[in-house]
């Protein structure tokens, strides 16, 4: 049985159970592109501004909402309006860890309301299955079919301790979730077939991606798009790569056309 990574997008859209991993897939193949743009920028006007001029060329915007220093709801108003006139999804990287009552208050409320408007979170399984089921509990309240998480099954920084049975424990606690869990944010595939046999698909997410850096000097390692895609990445994350560059237009379309060639290449 092949990894669903030779299968083309558009195939596992058609297969996948789950509809927003559908719609993820369809984004990817009408607008030709696997990328997601980490957008660590700190004040509202920038967020936007890149989200405007770099949304034709991406699947997701990542976020780290709580670095936007003036942050109001005006933010992530502006950004759901940009998701939906650029058809992009919205990906907060809040790397949920607590326990289940506190991760649903954090998911749901506070300043931030993430559930009101990013279409997918991550959380570390390092709490226990707990987390995952009050995530799960949250996101079928509200409906499902529009949320999901993935699961933080790896990092890519220097000496990261989520690797081993920590990994391998995430795609046990992701195959109970089927409903909620889209997959991993993972340096690579961590599975294709389920325990007794039959296919499964989840979705990987990689960060750490960058074309011309090996790393940073705060512990960051890099892969290149061809790198990841080969070890059987979906969707290549990249922040600086892009949003530094000095022209960010030209250095994302850079972007797209690698991981776009590299996933056309696998197929
Ligand atoms: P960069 O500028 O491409 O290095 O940004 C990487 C982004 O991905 C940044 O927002 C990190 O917080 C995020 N990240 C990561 O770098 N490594 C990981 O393992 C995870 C997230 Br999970």
């Amino acid at each position: 049985m092949p990894s669903m990574t030779t299968l083309s997008y558009a195939q596992r859209a058609e297969k996948h159970p789950n509809p927003l991993v559908k719609k993820l897939f369809g984004i990817a193949e009408r607008k030709k592109t696997n990328l997601v743009l980490s957008a660590d920028l700190t004040t509202t006007k920038e967020l936007l501004e890149i989200a405007d001029s770099l949304g034709p060329h991406i699947a997701v915007l990542k976020t780290h909402i709580d670095i936007v220093s003036d942050f109001s709801p005006a933010t992530t108003k502006g950004l759901t309006e940009l998701a939906e006139r650029h058809d992009f999804l919205l990906f907060e990287d809040r790397k949920f860890i607590d326990i289940g009552n506190t991760v649903q208050k954090q998911y749901r409320g506070g300043a931030l309301r993430i559930h009101e408007w990013a279409h997918i979170i991550n959380a570390t399984i390092l709490p226990g299955e707990g987390i995952i089921q009050a995530l799960d509990e949250s996101i079928r309240d509200g409906g499902i079919g529009d949320r999901g998480i993935l699961i933080l099954a790896e990092m890519t920084s220097k000496g990261s301790l989520a690797v081993g049975d920590y990994t391998r424990k995430s795609v046990e606690i992701a195959r109970k979730y089927p409903q909620s869990v889209l997959g991993f944010v993972s340096t690579r595939e961590l599975s294709s077939l389920s325990p007794d046999g039959t296919p499964e698909d989840f979705v990987v997410f990689t960060t750490g991606v960058n074309i011309s850096s090996k790393g940073d000097a705060l512990g960051q390692q890099y892969q290149t798009p061809e790198t990841a895609i080969a070890g059987g990445s979906d969707f290549l994350i990249a922040g600086r790569g892009i949003y530094a560059a000095e022209d960010p237009v030209i250095a994302v379309m850079e972007y797209q056309k690698a991981g776009w060639e590299a996933y056309q290449r696998g197929k």
